[in-house]
């Protein structure tokens, strides 16, 4: 490395030149003195400043993976929920006290420039925070890594309450600028949609092509992905779009602004919204659209850019894995082929070989409605060369199963990546499963279900093929950063090792006994939970009192997780002691916590959101429950509150139908943080409860196999309505209006929901539940007990880092290899 060429030295890591650093930007960035600055500008200005710390290392971190060209993950997610960056550059940089001293030194609030970020909320839920949470991993553990998404101009929208009704508004997130991010629009790539195949020849050879009708353009916008302390920062690299300059101009020449305009808008359009249904794919033409957008633009980065020139790609497998975060990024599948058949002139069979090699496949669900599949018309309208190679895939797939399986038609339509009902689409979990070289579930018994049922046949084929890692999350935001209080208790009693080493956590087990211990860890619980009352008042006015058990449900509202099971706990208790059948004073005193967006399009979730916030008016307005029982429902769920409110819980709600949810993760931040859980034996929770034991997890419920019989018996939710009094007074509550005025028929649709139907088998559980939450009561009534309890479920929770998933990544699919960086 030359002189010339090396990155400019790391600033020194003081006071004072962080101090110069900053008001150089404030001064030159922003053009305002400190005097006169906004808190925006001093936000922009302390980001930057940061920013310029671990840029050196990123540079390093490019080109050292560019001098040894080692194997790395290609991460494909149309979702990443990053959560605030400010706080976790400050962290991964160890520049936190250093920043805040030089600051407040100028008179500035510190905590004042952390709360004006913005967090970039390009995700759902589960499944982009884990994307998030991997990428962290990814950089912490060395690994060279790149994760590829949209940047959505709109993130997943801000939730309001009016009058209790969930209403959505647009989540504006780059509105004051965006510190985090380098875009590159000398990178743009194109990428081509619509049009027509045909056949043409090359050196007198017959080939395929296509002719798209229109192209857009892919800006790449850089974001550092910075290693916790240890000198590495990884890319993500987010795709927007623009009109490409053909189009500019074509426009220009033929005269018609408006026409100019539209054209313009219509290629932006594709990064414009994230699309906020989480585990209900809609098909619509623009989110196939996003998904052909960002995986053409990711290969053809990764193709011509992250390898050197003239790479042979036959060793493809040896240089990448594309992970495919559920079937989003499928379409990469046929992208691949098209470009080594195609563009490269390869025959068939070898780019299938490839392209086999290169693919791993990660399902998230189990339920059938969030499989997605894309119309054959729609496909073929957007891609009509995709598809072809779509049916050319299956062609050949199913001439494997024929060998396998000789006159079985039943299971060639079964397998088949094109189903025919209710009208011709392709599926794409199979179109993943069948070019992935492993596919892989999310929890044991996700996986399991997976292998035996959604995913049988296959497994059947490939047994080898498929493979668990059971998610993680990432300690550096979830403890150290959420939690400062209880990461100094555990740093002081076992050394900070566990931050890159959670299973050193164990160290934790013995002082579970140890009654001093207990009591500082009660003093952060404490702590935390007056945090969060200052949070709430501060951000929707809510009051809560810190003295009660804080019992926490929180993630998207959907009717599989159940929030209307504790919903119907909540309105029981209060059914009971208003009629004084329930002496109040036998009541533990608890806040229950909801926090949940729900699709827009989602009618029976906004209604029970509607309800949520129905009963907390009532039973918060109710004089006999004051100070016993009280709702919270703070608005607009996002990472930055979990920060806050996880760390403060006392009781994890993770009470899903069982067989339904895959894994969780926010179950794991419960435990990280202590509190204790109350769930059903579904995705991780099974594991959870292997973990810490039956004494320091409360289950209930029907498990997976039992509800398979009850549904194959013929479930009827009425037989325990008229069977279990609490439960018919609960409901017959919310029937006759008691939470609505008066007027029935607002809430009847769940009430006739639940009687009629109950897919998801409320009323089947809603016993065992209530039981479950005696035995609660029970266990927090003994407050040295439940702490030891806490204590456990935090030494326990090292297996739930993020880490280990990656390094069982490693192990069983991508075979990558750590790579050392200067530290
Ligand atoms: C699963 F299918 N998940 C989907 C989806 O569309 N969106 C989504 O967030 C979730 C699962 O529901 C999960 O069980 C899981 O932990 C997460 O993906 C990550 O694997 C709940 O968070």
């Amino acid at each position: 490395m030359t002189q010339q060429t090396a990155p400019i030295a790391i600033r020194e890591r003081t006071v004072d030149a962080f101090t110069r650093e900053f008001l150089r930007e404030l001064n030159f960035g922003q053009g305002v003195d400190v005097e006169r600055s906004s808190v925006n500008d001093r936000y922009l200005a302390l980001a930057r400043t940061v920013r310029h710390y671990l840029m050196t290392r990123w540079i390093e971190t490019l080109r050292h993976q560019w001098e040894h060209q080692a194997k790395s993950v290609a991460y494909l997610s149309a979702e990443y929920l990053l959560g605030r960056q400010l706080d976790n550059a400050l962290l991964a940089s160890d520049l936190t006290d250093i920043a805040r001293t030089s600051v407040e030194s100028l008179g500035i609030d510190f905590d004042e420039l952390r709360d004006a970020e913005i967090e970039p909320g390009l995700g759902n839920g589960g499944l982009g925070r884990l994307a998030a949470c991997f990428v962290d991993s990814l950089a912490t553990m060395n690994i060279p890594a790149v994760g590829y998404g949209i940047r959505y101009e709109y993130g997943i929208f801000e939730q309001t309450f009016v009058d209790g009704w969930q209403v959505e508004k647009a989540d504006d997130w780059l509105r004051l600028g965006s510190p985090w991010e380098f875009p590159h629009p000398e990178a743009a790539v194109e990428v081509g949609f619509g049009g027509t195949t045909e056949d043409h020849e090359v050196d007198g050879e017959k080939r395929r092509r296509w002719v798209p009708a229109w192209n857009v353009l892919g800006v790449p916008y850089n974001y550092m992905v910075p290693g916790y302390e240890n000198g590495r920062v990884n890319t993500l690299r987010l795709w927007s779009a623009r009109a490409t300059h053909a189009f500019d101009l074509q426009i220009f020449n033929s005269g018609d602004y408006e026409e100019a305009v539209r054209a313009q808008t219509f290629a932006e359009n594709i990064s414009k919204v994230l699309y906020p249904e989480d585990s209900t794919p809609q098909g619509k033409e623009l989110r196939l659209q996003q998904q052909y957008f960002f995986v053409a633009c990711s290969l053809r980065d990764f193709l011509d850019r992250v390898l050197l020139r003239g790479f042979d790609l036959h060793n493809l497998p040896e240089r990448v894995t594309f992970q495919l975060n559920d079937t989003h990024p499928v379409i990469a599948v046929p992208e691949l082929m098209r470009i080594l058949v195609d563009e490269r002139g390869w025959k068939w069979d070898e780019a299938w070989a490839v392209t086999q090699r290169v693919f791993a496949y990660t399902c998230h669900t189990l339920l059938p409605e969030a499989l997605e599949v894309w119309s054959v018309e729609l496909l073929g309208r957007l891609l009509p060369r995709h598809l072809e190679i779509i049916y050319r895939i299956n062609e050949e797939f199913l001439e494997v199963v024929r060998t396998r399986w000789p006159d079985d038609e039943l299971r060639l339509r079964r397998m088949s990546i094109i189903a025919e009902h209710p009208e011709r689409a392709v599926r794409m979990a199979f179109l993943a499963t069948v070019a992935g070289v492993k596919v892989n579930g999310v929890a044991e018994l996700h996986s399991q279900l997976l292998r035996d049922k959604v995913l049988a046949d296959f497994a059947e084929l490939w047994p080898d093929k498929f493979t668990n890692v059971t998610n993680g999350i990432t300690p550096r935001r979830f403890l150290k950063l959420a939690n400062p209080g209880l990461s100094d208790l555990i740093t002081e009693a076992i050394g900070d090792g566990w931050v890159t080493d959670l299973d050193r956590l164990e160290g934790l087990l013995p002082l579970a006994d140890d009654a001093e211990f207990r009591r500082r860890f009660r003093e952060v619980k404490a702590a935390n939970k007056l945090r969060l009352v200052d949070m709430l008042a501060h951000r929707d006015g809510s009051t809560i009192d810190p003295d009660t058990m804080l019992d926490v449900m929180v993630k998207r509202l959907h009717e599989y997780k159940r929030q209307m099971l504790k919903l119907l706990h909540v309105i029981s208790l209060y059914e009971q002691v208003t009629r004084g059948r329930l002496d109040i004073a036998d009541v533990t005193p608890r806040t229950f916590a909801f926090g949940a967006k729900a699709a827009p399009g989602y009618r029976m979730a906004k209604q029970i959101i509607g309800l949520i916030n129905a009963v907390g008016r009532t039973i918060n307005d109710e004089p006999a429950l004051e100070g016993r029982l009280r709702i919270v429902f703070p608005a607009n769920y996002n990472v930055t509150l979990a920060e806050c409110l996880i760390p403060a819980a006392d009781l994890s709600e993770q009470i899903s139908l069982a067989g339904k949810e895959a894994s969780g993760t926010g179950n794991m931040k419960f435990m990280l943080n202590g509190a204790l859980t109350i769930g059903t034996d579904d995705g991780a929770n099974v594991e959870i409860r292997q973990l810490v034991g039956d004494d320091n997890f409360f289950l209930f419920g029907l498990d997976e196999p039992a509800v398979e019989k009850v549904v194959a018996a013929g479930y009827r939710p009425t037989s325990f309505y008229e069977s279990i009094p609490n439960l018919r007074h609960a409901l017959d509550l919310v029937a006759r209006g008691t939470f609505s005025g008066g007027d029935r028929s607002v809430f009847e649709p769940i009430v006739s929901n639940l009687l009629s139907e109950d897919r998801f088998l409320v009323l089947a559980d809603f016993q065992a539940y209530v039981d479950a939450q005696a035995r609660v009561d029970v266990a927090y009534a003994d407050t040295e007990g439940w702490t030891r309890s806490a204590v456990i479920n935090v030494a326990r929770a090292g297996f739930f880092s993020s880490d280990r998933s990656m390094r069982d990544y490693l192990d069983r699919i991508w075979h990558a290899r750590q790579v050392a960086t200067r530290p």
